[in-house]
């Protein structure tokens, strides 16, 4: 006789529980009355060691933190679809990027190196940019930086450098800088770190927006395409908005003022509907058993390839969508390893790029518990999973039989196995004796980091020069000074000199300084105004002021996506002089000058008492110091008088009415900066950048 019966491990929930019904409970489901007071013997007796609700609590608690990643700790993620283009098929047979209108689904992480988990986002540092993809091959992670090149050539330098750039061993200190001995140490002595310090001085290390910075692969890769042919490349992402920075006054600002001053601006920006976009590209090479291009080795990541000789080409675009729903579940606990591949890709014999493949894996056993780390909901692949992995701490998948092997004959030999559409390691001849060896091709640390150098327009280059005099001024190690500016004299004379002027050293003789010409690609001035979202306009408010001006410029920026906040002397609404109510944004208490990318002075806020209030003066100072634009309309310019801020002074609009601002505010806010505002305070003359001869 049969019985109707349900199976009891139906029952079982496929996936943990986390939010589910409305009462609240225990971890074991169990009903609870009150989570407030602990049982105790009487009202004002001890605590009772029964109570399991406060020990599940407080253990629980307890355990709530997990080790925190050994370099890019802090960092911020978001959610995205990638759209192939489908131009990539001549050299990829991975579908993601080979198939045209392909869209996969996409999580980034970006993030700084040297800080600790809660330091701030403005620190001067590389910015991690790490992308999983998933693909319906299998999950691919491009795990990037925002500078194409790193400080070191081999893998087994890397706890040597990142000991340096971290906090002093006695003190530990400073937090999330590299103006410290120890870096100086390190990369005066390293001279292969010369071309990454070069980057880490210039405003790229200070980025305005995680949407506003470039994205590299760095190493070289291999593309296998589905006639079997193979090319090497590099992966660069551009973002749609352009490439922008802070400024190192704003930087250490924000430090104080908004220390989640990136990790908001990337989630205000998708939650208004600004998606922040970049484009894939690749630079392909030929693949020669010379694995280089045009004379530069292709597998030492200290190198680029200008663009100007291999032009990037546009495979794709990612959107981000979507915040994520919880921090410590998708950002924290997302796992990136640059041996995630899918068929299609492969990696190349960079030794920075070979440690790595062993570095990441290692790091999440520690990180995220054990070896199931793929199966946290972040890290699970779209494609189906069938590895034959099995038990292990925090298992949650329950596998089914009993051939955990094969070949099996138990199971028909599944799952099967064929290079039919699997990831199969392109055979590239390897020969050669044991050895640690220094490949002489790598042997050339100073030309591209002069390279860098002269590509940068003028205001660009006083800025890496002051960064220099900051981070060197803070070492306290005249021999660590004298190395590192004796090192600069390799790459510039005239560099060397400025910096070691400021720092009371004599000037170094220049010493074969290489013959380079410049990559107009490397530079971040804009030539003409781009895009505008997300900008953030401040429009000065006061009750009885003319506030017409605010309207307008939402009329004309809000399709544009820019942001426009009304600051007051007071909270709640301000009144226009007509009457009309504007809801305040900010208050002068709460706001600085980093939140804005234009100040605007409406008519009738002279003579009143915001005018008088000195954070106003000190607001528009920090705005014109920072090269932003500055706008008066009617008697607004008193303001800016009394402020210090000249009228005539490049970047500082002023108009009679509120209509005529629109459009010059937004060509400014396109430009990012009065370039030549800029140029005059830094004493040099503002220019494009450099353009190579003939
Ligand atoms: Fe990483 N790196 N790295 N790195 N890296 C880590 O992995 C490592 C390097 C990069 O948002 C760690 O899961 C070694 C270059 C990013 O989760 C660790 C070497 C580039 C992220 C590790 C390098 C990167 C990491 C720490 C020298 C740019 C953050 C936590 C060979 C191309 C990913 C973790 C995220 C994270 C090791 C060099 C980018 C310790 C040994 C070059 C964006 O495994």
């Amino acid at each position: 006789m049969t019985e109707d019966r349900t199976d009891p491990r139906d029952a079982i929930p496929a996936t943990p529980p986390a939010q589910d019904g409305d009462r609240l409970t225990t971890a074991q489901g169990a009903r609870v009355d009150d989570t407030d007071h602990s049982l105790t013997a009487g009202p004002r007796g001890p605590v009772l060691l029964e109570d399991h609700h406060l020990r599940e609590k407080l253990t629980h608690f307890d355990h709530e933190r997990i080790p925190e990643r050994v370099v890019h700790a802090r960092g911020a993620g978001a959610h995205g679809v990638f759209r192939a283009y489908g131009n990539a098929a001549t050299v990829t047979k991975a579908g993601f990027l080979a198939e045209e209108g392909r869209e996969t689904e996409v999580f980034v992480r970006f993030s700084t190196v040297a800080g600790s988990r809660g330091s701030a986002d403005t620190a001067r540092d590389v910015r991690g940019f790490a992308a999983k993809f998933y693909t319906a091959e299998g999950t691919f992670d491009l795990v990037g930086n925002n500078f194409p090149v790193f400080f070191i050539q081999d893998a087994i330098k890397f706890p040597d450098i990142i000991h340096a750039a971290k906090p002093h061993a006695d003190r530990e200190i400073p937090q999330a800088q590299t103006a410290h001995d120890t870096f100086w140490d390190f990369v005066s002595a390293h001279t292969e770190a010369t071309h990454m310090v070069m980057w880490a001085m210039s405003d790229r290390a200070i980025p305005r927006s995680y949407r506003t910075m470039e994205g590299f692969g760095v190493h070289t890769f291999r593309l296998e395409a589905a006639d079997g042919s193979t090319s090497l490349v590099k992966f660069h992402w551009k973002p749609v908005l352009g490439v922008h920075s802070l400024v190192w006054e704003e930087a250490q600002l924000a430090q104080g003022a908004d220390p989640d001053f990136h990790r908001r601006d990337l989630a205000d920006a998708i939650e208004s509907g600004a998606y922040p976009q970049w484009e894939l590209g690749l630079q392909v090479m030929p693949d020669d058993p010379s694995e280089t291009f045009e004379g530069i080795d292709l597998l030492d990541p200290t190198k680029i390839v200008p663009e100007e000789l291999c032009p990037v080409q546009k495979i794709g675009t990612l959107t981000l969508t979507a915040n994520p729903t919880n921090y410590f579940a998708e950002t924290e606990q997302v796992a990136f390893h640059l041996g995630h591949l899918v068929p299609g890709i492969q990696v190349t014999n960079d030794p920075l790029l070979q440690g790595r493949l062993f570095s990441y894996l290692d790091t999440q056993l520690t990180r995220l518990g054990g070896p199931n780390f793929s199966q946290l909901p972040i890290n699970r692949p779209h494609a189906p999973v069938n590895d034959l992995l099995r038990d292990g701490m925090h298992q949650s998948a329950i596998h089914e039989g009993i051939t955990t092997y094969v070949p099996n004959g138990l199971d028909d030999d599944r799952p099967t196995r064929s290079p039919q559409d699997a990831f199969v390691t392109y055979p590239t001849p390897v020969e050669g004796d044991k050895g640690r060896w220094q490949p002489v091709s790598f042997e050339d640390h100073t030309t591209q980091a002069r390279l860098f150098l002269v590509s940068l327009s003028p205001v660009e280059r006083a800025h890496l020069q002051d960064a220099f005099v900051f981070e060197l001024g803070k070492c306290t190690d005249e021999g660590v000074r004298a190395r590192e500016v004796a090192l600069l004299a390799r790459v510039d004379g005239d560099l060397a000199a400025a910096v070691a002027a400021e720092l009371g050293l004599p000037a170094p003789e220049p010493r074969d300084v290489p013959d380079v010409a410049p990559s107009p690609a490397l530079s971040q001035r804009p030539a003409e105004p781009g895009r505008v979202d997300g900008r953030v306009v401040g429009v000065l408010a006061t009750d009885g002021a003319d506030l017409e001006v605010a309207g307008a410029l939402v009329d004309v920026l809000d399709p544009e996506h820019v942001v426009v906040r009304v600051v007051a002397d007071h909270g709640g609404t301000v009144s226009g002089a007509g009457g009309a109510g504007l809801a305040v944004d900010r208050t002068l208490p709460t706001t600085r000058s980093i939140e804005y990318d234009a100040v605007v002075v409406p008519p009738g806020v002279a003579g009143t008492a915001l005018a008088a209030d000195g954070r106003v003066a000190v607001l528009l100072q920090e705005a014109y110091r920072h090269g932003k634009a500055i706008a008066a309309v009617g008697d607004g310019t008193d303001v800016l008088a009394a402020a210090g801020v000249p009228l005539d002074a490049p970047g500082v609009l002023t108009t009679d009415g509120a209509g005529a601002l629109a459009a010059p505010l937004r060509e400014a806010l396109g430009l990012h900066r009065s370039w030549e505002r800029l140029a005059r305070l830094a004493g040099v003359t503002d220019a494009p950048a450099p353009q190579p001869a003939g």
